[in-house]
């Protein structure tokens, strides 16, 4: 007896290609899919009304806990005050770690909720969420918890957390002193209390340089982790060929990608995570290079990049949508992107299909097809959410 069977299903199992299964059917033991098409008495079952199937969906890239928001910025932006005035007037990414210094773990946890609750409507199962506006031990610690906290709602999604302690330089520290605190106070409790098994890094003229990513990634090796950088957004540097030579699970934005950078990722099998709604946002005008990473092989992902600065993008079927007109992806590339590739982002094989052994995250949809979701941009909802075989929406 199965503790769940779902029928009448018509399942895109999203395990490396966007064909439609066979099967119509799947059963759930122990929040885990142990077959597909199979009729086997269940305690539960759910009838899917003959609506397609997908995956839970995964957003492997955002920095979605932050206290406060940046429209009063936003709004001078868009009467044309420079960026430069903006920042010097207190604006830009340390206006967040102020507010995200001010804010205690608990008022981190209740202003994230929402935006948690906007991801998991839409259909999304697994939210990554960077730590990054605290910029000392103890706020990069209170956000790690508070992370860790967010995944504790019954009701929420899974929340997979990694730690972005070396997101920016705090303007008032020594950047080597600040970086020794990274390594030598930051790592050490967030291995120690397990707060974390990812590190990122943003590597960019104006954060950290290959030299410190490097010792950054020697320190996180050492305690077992794994790595991601922030690479290639504003500037070509080479941090994707330094990443992939520490086989990172991915280098995320890479609209400067070269091609040596690409070919050390495909080498390596680091996942290229595109970020098209800071692009959006910030209205770049260069894009991935796509053929390039199509040439190479590297799997490609899509994620929000949910900010208040760069990306203030609850919505990962809107960055879906992004993707495929702003960037060119095809809608397979895009769908696999926030299924099965954006679970290798995560390190999680056990995500991002439908597949016997997998975890039981699915959507159920009615679209005419996988593709509608990169169609019709709004008002697309799934009808029905589980996690780990557990009805959610
Ligand atoms: N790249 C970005 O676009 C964001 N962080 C990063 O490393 C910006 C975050 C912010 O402005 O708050
Ligand atoms: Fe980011």
């Amino acid at each position: 007896m199965f503790d769940l069977r779902v029928e009448n299903a018509r399942l895109y199992p999203m395990a490396g290609d966007t064909r439609p299964s066979g099967a119509t059917s799947f059963a759930v033991q122990d929040g885990r899919i142990v077959m597909l098409d199979t009729d086997a008495p269940a305690l539960e079952i759910f009838d899917a009304g003959g609506h397609v199937v997908l995956p839970g969906l995964i957003d492997c890239h955002t920095h979605a806990l932050y206290a406060g928001n940046r429209m009063a910025e936003h709004v001078l932006k868009l009467q044309g005050t420079p960026y430069a005035d903006i920042a010097r007037a207190g604006g830009g990414i340390m206006s967040t770690v102020r507010a995200v210094r001010e804010a205690t773990e608990e008022d981190l946890v209740a202003q994230t909720r929402p935006r948690i609750a906007a991801l998991a409507a839409e259909g999304v199962t697994t939210v990554e969420i960077k730590s990054g506006y605290g910029l000392s031990t103890g706020h990069e610690l209170k956000m790690l918890r508070a992370i860790r906290q967010l995944g504790e709602d019954k009701n929420g999604p899974r929340i997979i957390p990694t730690f972005l302690g070396a997101h920016a330089i705090p303007p008032d520290r020594d950047r080597g002193e600040y970086l020794a605190e990274v390594i030598d106070q930051m790592l050490v409790q967030v291995d120690r209390e397990r707060l974390a098994q990812t590190v990122d890094v943003f590597i960019e003229s104006i954060a950290f340089n290959l030299d410190e990513a490097r010792r950054l990634f020697d320190r996180a090796r050492g305690f077992g982790m794994q790595v991601r950088a922030h690479a290639e957004q504003l500037s070509a540097s080479g941090a994707s060929a330094l990443a992939a030579e520490y086989g990172a699970l991915s280098c995320d934005h890479l609209e400067y990608l070269d091609d040596a950078g690409a070919e050390a990722m495909a080498r390596a099998g680091t996942v290229a995570v595109l970020l098209p709604g800071a692009f959006y946002f910030l209205r770049e005008t260069r894009v991935p290079p796509l053929p390039l990473l199509r040439q190479h092989g590297v799997p490609l992902a899509l994620a929000s990049d949910l900010n208040p600065g760069s990306a203030p993008v609850a919505s990962l079927l809107t960055a879906l949508h992004m993707g495929v007109i702003l960037f060119g992806l095809t809608p397979d590339e895009a769908l696999l992107g926030v299924t099965w590739n954006a679970a290798r982002v995560l390190g999680r094989d056990d995500l991002g299909a439908l597949a016997p052994g997998r975890r039981a995250d699915f959507t159920v949809w009615d679209i005419p097809d996988p593709a509608f979701l990169t169609y019709q941009l709004g008002g697309v909802r799934p009808q029905a959410v589980f996690i780990e075989g557990q009805r959610r929406i």
